[in-house]
């Protein structure tokens, strides 16, 4: 059998440096070996594009379907329409589905994670997606991992376990998490901000016959991180717990999300907008009537990101009109935050580069 790479699951080969699984003949005499895409990408934090497309990706995670083992679905709770399967059954067949919300460590406190849990399930249902639990975490804080992990353990029955999930919603740091707590190993897996890290299926033996998998990504191409260069996923990808910063807006009046999103204050009077983005993500207030103009004028410098390389593959903004009633809501611009509308009877134009999805749900305040 060809050996793999253990941090990317990429089959290994010794003959063309710019494929997937190079490794050079020296490396094959290590106990572990890595391919120089994860060597680079562990000591330089830079990443060799792959030339694998969507389709590649699918075709090896379709390789799960009915394998008679429990799936556990991870999504990024801060990019749930971006990292959602809405057809992951049409993957996986009638295997049992554990979905794990994953980064609650980038929710502000006044966040209620009930009420996250709430509206996963929600969300799964109004998809017809049956999950058999619903947990929240934050691989990479350690938070709430072992009631996950206890939960994976008791409706597993001695079953394998693949962990599947889109790009980037941290599968690997998951697994990670766990190979850490039973062996001590650190950061057996690759992970990066860009999406796509994970080539091939990593197999981490239990403790009896059955083994976990770590699973390439499926692309889902409502995935913010698709349409942005490395350098501007690093601004808008929140890091840290996200500090809500209010504006008071009158009607007639807009907010810039940088120059990647846009909300129009059509009517409604006067009202609080709480804005839930990375710290580091530029918002700024204008006038509705001049929002068209200074867009145009300031797209890539004052509106930053996108940068130059970003520009070259956004799409356009595509406005959503949106009549919000009484309740709290959170306006959700996948992949890049959400603005959370306190009472209601407002009407809004929510802005979001084509193809990247804006949605409504109840606050989660
Ligand atoms: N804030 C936060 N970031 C996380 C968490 N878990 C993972 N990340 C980050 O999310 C990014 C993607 O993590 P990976 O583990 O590589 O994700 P993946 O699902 O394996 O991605 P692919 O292999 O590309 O499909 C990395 O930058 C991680 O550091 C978390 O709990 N909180
Ligand atoms: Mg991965």
């Amino acid at each position: 059998m060809k050996p793999i790479c253990q941090g990317c699951g990429a089959v290994i080969q010794t003959e063309d440096e710019s494929k997937i699984g190079y490794a050079p003949q020296s490396a094959l005499d290590r106990e572990v070996i890595i391919c120089k895409r994860c060597f680079r990408l562990k000591h330089y934090n830079e990443v060799q594009d792959v030339d694998l497309d969507d389709e590649d990706y699918l075709k090896m995670v379709k390789q799960i379907k009915n394998k008679n083992s429990l799936i556990v679905n991870i999504v990024d709770i801060f990019d749930f329409n971006g990292s959602f399967i809405p057809n992951l059954p049409k993957l996986t067949g009638k295997q049992p589905i554990i979905l794990i919300g994953n980064k609650v460590d980038l929710l502000p406190k006044s966040v209620n994670p009930n009420k996250v849990i709430q509206w996963l399930k929600s969300s799964c249902k109004s998809y017809g997606l049956q999950v058999e639990k619903v947990f929240l975490v934050s691989a990479a804080k350690g938070i709430g991992m072992k009631e996950a992990a206890r939960g994976i353990n008791s409706l597993r029955n001695g079953k394998d376990v693949y962990v599947v999930g889109s790009t980037n919603v941290g599968k690997s740091t998951f697994i990670n998490h766990l190979i850490h707590d039973f062996s001590g190993e650190k950061e057996a897996i690759t992970t990066s901000y860009f999406p796509g890290t994970t080539l091939g299926f990593i197999e981490i033996p239990l403790d009896d016959n059955g083994s976990l998998f770590d699973t390439p990504g499926v692309i889902n191409r409502s995935q913010m991180a698709h349409y942005v260069s490395k350098n501007d996923l690093k601004v808008i990808t929140p890091r840290k717990e996200i500090k809500p910063v209010v504006y008071q807006l009158n009607e007639g009046q807009t907010l810039f999300f940088a120059g990647l999103g846009r909300l129009d204050f059509e009517s409604g009077g006067r009202h609080s907008f709480v804005c839930h983005f990375s710290n580091e993500l530029y918002i700024h207030r204008t006038k509705l009537e001049q929002a068209d103009s200074l867009y145009e004028e300031h797209i890539g410098e004052l509106l930053s990101p996108p940068d130059e390389e970003t520009k070259q593959i956004l799409p356009p903004l595509v406005g959503h009109d949106l009549y919000i009633e009484n309740d709290k809501t959170d306006i959700v611009y996948s992949g890049l935050g959400w603005v959370t509308v306190p009472e209601g009877e407002v009407k809004i134009r929510a802005y979001a580069p084509k193809g990247v999805a804006i949605s409504i749900r109840p606050s989660l305040i």
